[in-house]
C-alpha cells in the first residue's frame, strides 16, 4: 500500500551554491557549496527521534516516531508518501513495516536518492553485559543520526531551493537481522526494492547514511559501494567536507545499499567503520550505550555538508 499523504511547498528557486564540475560518475574534484549545513539542526532532529525511545518495529514509540517523521518531512518536501507492507523476520515472524518517502521536485528527471534507516535494533546483543542483550538499542547513532541529517538537509533545500530532484527514503526494519543471514537485514529496503514508490524509478545514484554521528567516526570507502558504484564514491569523497572522511578502501558491510544496488540503482554507503575494532564498528554499536551521549553535531555537520556539496555539483 502506498499513500501520497500531502503536497506542499515546492522548491523556491535556484540554489545559491557555486561549484566547479558536474560530472555524474567520475568527478573527483571538490565542490564546496555556498550553503552551510547546520549540524546543530541535525543534532536536534536526531535527539527528537530518541525522545520517542527505541523505535523498535511494532512498538508504540515506533508508530509515534513514524507520524512525527511524516509530519516533519511534510514541512520540507513537495510530496510525502507512506509505504506499508509485511515482511518476514528471522526471529519474530511476520512484521508490518513503514517506509517513508519525501519527494523534492517530483517533476525533475535528474534525481538523487538519499536514504537512511529509521528503526532501531530490538536487541543490544553486542553489549559487554549479557544482561543487556535482550534490551533494545536507543539507536542515536544507528538509526537516528542518518535520519537527522536527511531531515535537516530537506529543511535547508526547502529554504534555498534546488533544481535537482531529491528523494529521501527513510527505510524501516534494517536492524532485525541475525549473523550469517544476509537476507535477514534491511527488510524495509528489500520491500521497497520490490515495490519502488514510482514505477520505473531511476535516479542517477543513491547515498545511504548509516551511523554518521559519532565524534570518532571514520568514513572510509565501503567495499560493496566501490564494487557497485565506485565512480559515484569518487565523486562523493571528492566533495567530502571534513576530516572524518578518509579516501581509502575500508571493509564490507551488509547494509541497505546492497539491495538498492541489486535493484539496479548504483548506491554507496557512508558508514562509520573501524578497522581497529573486532566488530568493524565503534564501541557503542548494538549496545545500550548508543545514546545521544555519543553524538557530535560536528560529525553530523560534515556529512550534511558533503551532501550539500554533492547536490551543488549535480546542479551544474
Ligand atoms: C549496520 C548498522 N548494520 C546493522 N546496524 C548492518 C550490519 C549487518 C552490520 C550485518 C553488521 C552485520
Ligand atoms: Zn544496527
Amino acid at each position: 500500500m502506498l499513500a501520497a499523504l500531502m503536497t506542499a511547498c515546492a522548491g523556491t528557486g535556484n540554489s545559491t551554491a557555486t561549484g566547479s564540475t558536474a560530472a555524474q560518475d567520475s568527478a573527483t574534484s571538490s565542490n564546496q557549496s555556498a550553503i552551510a549545513f547546520d549540524g546543530d539542526g541535525a543534532y536536534a532532529l536526531t535527539r527528537q527521534q530518541c525522545d520517542f525511545g527505541p523505535r523498535v518495529p511494532g512498538t508504540p514509540a515506533h508508530a509515534q516516531c513514524a507520524d512525527w517523521l511524516i509530519h516533519t518531512l511534510k514541512a520540507s518536501c513537495d510530496t510525502v508518501m507512506l509505504q506499508t507492507g509485511t515482511v518476514q523476520t528471522a526471529r519474530s515472524g511476520k512484521l508490518g513495516i513503514k517506509n517513508i518517502i519525501g519527494v523534492i521536485n517530483p517533476e525533475a528527471t535528474k534525481r538523487l536518492l538519499l536514504l537512511a534507516h529509521w528503526d532501531t535494533r530490538p536487541w543490544a546483543d553486542n553489549d559487554p553485559d549479557p544482561a543487556n542483550h535482550s534490551k533494545p538499542v536507543m539507536g542515536a547513532n544507528d538509526g537516528a543520526s542518518g535520519v537527522g541529517v536527511l531531515l535537516q538537509l530537506a529543511r535547508q533545500l526547502k529554504d534555498t531551493g534546488t533544481t535537482l530532484g531529491v528523494d529521501i527514503l527513510l527505510v524501516d526494519a534494517e536492524d532485525m537481522g541475525v549473523d550469517d543471514n544476509e537476507e535477514s537485514w534491511a527488510l524495509g529496503t528489500q520491500y521497497w526494492a520490490q515495490h519502488p514508490h514510482v514505477e520505473g524509478y531511476k535516479p542517477l545514484f543513491g547515498i545511504l547514511l548509516d551511523m554518521v554521528g559519532d565524534s570518532n567516526a571514520t568514513f572510509t570507502r565501503e567495499y560493496y559501494s566501490t564494487q557497485y558504484a565506485g565512480g559515484f564514491g569518487d565523486m562523493v569523497w571528492g566533495n567530502a567536507a571534513g576530516s572524518h572522511f578518509k579516501n581509502v578502501q575500508g571493509g564490507a558491510v551488509t547494509d541497505d545499499h546492497i539491495f538498492i544496488n541489486r535493484a539496479g540503482i548504483p548506491c554507496i554507503d557512508i558508514i562509520d567503520m573501524r578497522s581497529d575494532s573486532e566488530t568493524g564498528f565503534g564501541p557503542r554499536w548494538h549496545t545500550i550505550s548508543d545514546t545521544m551521549d555519543g553524538i557530535d553535531a560536528a560529525t553530523l555537520g560534515e556529512v550534511g555538508q558533503t551532501l550539500l556539496n554533492v547536490i551543488a555539483s549535480l546542479e551544474q
